[in-house]
């Protein structure tokens, strides 16, 4: 399958649908909250966003190694939009789900969602590689991901690994059984106490996207923020929350760390909130121009945690977003979701254009496009 995607060739629908068809039976087993326990000798390895971009993820398969009963691999989230290989990046994970599922995680994250592949160019480089009712089978099938899992090891923590995860001044926060554990999700954390991991388990999700509001929302799109408390998103989707938010739920539910994903971090990773919540992001040179590395994360059966961080590597010619058509933007907001983009006075910008005017006629497109432009280059 590998030669074939390096070769620009696409396989089969009936392969294709094979594959997610596949991945569905596996995903639609978990929970919502799916849970990963490290015997002796066992190590998972936390990948963070990959954007569609599946040369890096070759790449980054040769750093982490292929998965086996003894080496895990969860995906937290966003493996498709922006970069113009998603179909290529997400069959390739799907065929490892299906083949291996309980080696090989995938967490939902808030592009496995109709309205942004919509926007952001896997809707349309489905239908182009594979056709509309092959995008219609991905769209069900994300909702069947899991939107969260505990990582669990099983061994004593050793001073290596609490030093690995905890900050110097911190007690750490363990298991009810003493051992070290970690949440991972693709957002963050909620707008509201006391949410348990039961809470979180039994949200219904299949067929489901995440709306605006509640549990799965937050879980897929809410990003930490330095000061204490919960403020506004600058997404416009989500909450902030500070390091006291996080504290209160770690020691709540029992939790060493949080890991996520969703925001591009120079070094690839950060380690936020006293050690308590990291972001990890696996697409290195995100989308071309953010110059940044990629990173995971690998955890033992102690809890010890080792990061490895890597830059991109080349690819063939072909622009970020080459799939996404402007009808999709006139569906949503652009770059609602990563206003880095065009900077915050340009993402909140835009928001207000769309939500007064919600579109109509190409001019309006043409203006939205020119726009964008003239931001993201004032934005540096
Ligand atoms: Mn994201």
């Amino acid at each position: 399958m590998e030669e074939w995607f390096k070769a620009g060739k696409y396989l089969a629908r009936r392969i294709v649908w094979e594959i997610v068809l596949g991945c569905f039976e596996a995903c639609v087993q978990e929970e919502s909250l799916h849970e990963v326990v490290l015997q002796e000798g066992m190590t998972c390895d936390v990948i963070g966003d990959t954007h569609g971009q599946y040369y890096d993820l070759l790449h980054l398969l040769t750093l982490t190694g292929k998965p086996s009963e003894k080496h895990c691999l969860l995906f937290n989230g966003d493996f498709v939009d922006r970069g113009s290989w998603s179909v290529e990046v997400v069959l390739t994970l799907m065929a490892w789900k299906w083949l291996l599922p309980r080696s090989v995680l995938l967490n939902r994250g808030n592009h496995e969602t109709k309205d942004m592949n919509k926007v952001y160019g896997f809707e349309g480089e489905v239908k182009h590689k594979h056709g509309e009712l092959t995008y219609k089978l991905f769209a069900h099938v994300f909702t069947a991901l899991p939107l969260a899992t505990l990582i669990s090891p099983t061994l004593t923590p050793t001073p290596k690994a609490l030093a690995s995860a905890v900050a110097k001044s911190q007690a750490p926060i363990l298991s009810p059984e003493g051992r070290m554990r970690y949440f991972v999700t693709h957002g963050g954390l909620f707008s509201k106490d006391n949410v348990t991991l039961d809470d979180i388990r039994s949200i219904p999700r299949i067929g489901k996207q995440p709306g605006n509001e509640g549990l799965m929302c937050e879980l897929l799109w809410t990003d930490p923020q330095e000061t204490e408390g919960r403020g506004p998103s600058k997404r416009g989707v989500g909450i902030g929350f500070g390091p006291d938010v996080t504290r209160r739920w770690c020691t709540l539910n029992g939790i060493t760390g949080i890991l996520r994903s969703h925001e591009v971090r120079q070094g690839g990773y950060a380690i936020e909130h006293d050690g308590l919540c990291t972001t990890v992001f696996s697409a290195p040179n995100y989308v071309d121009q953010s110059g940044n590395k990629g990173a995971f994360v690998r955890i033992d059966a102690h809890g010890e945690r080792e990061y490895t961080t890597y830059d991109a590597v080349p690819h063939p010619p072909m622009k970020p977003m080459a799939y996404a058509g402007a009808m999709g933007m006139m569906r949503s907001p652009p770059f609602m979701d990563q206003p880095h983009l065009v900077g915050s006075r340009g993402a909140s910008a835009i928001n207000s254009l769309y939500k007064l005017t919600k579109f109509s006629g190409n001019s309006l497109v043409t203006f939205f496009i020119s726009f964008c432009c003239q931001e993201k280059s004032l934005a540096g």
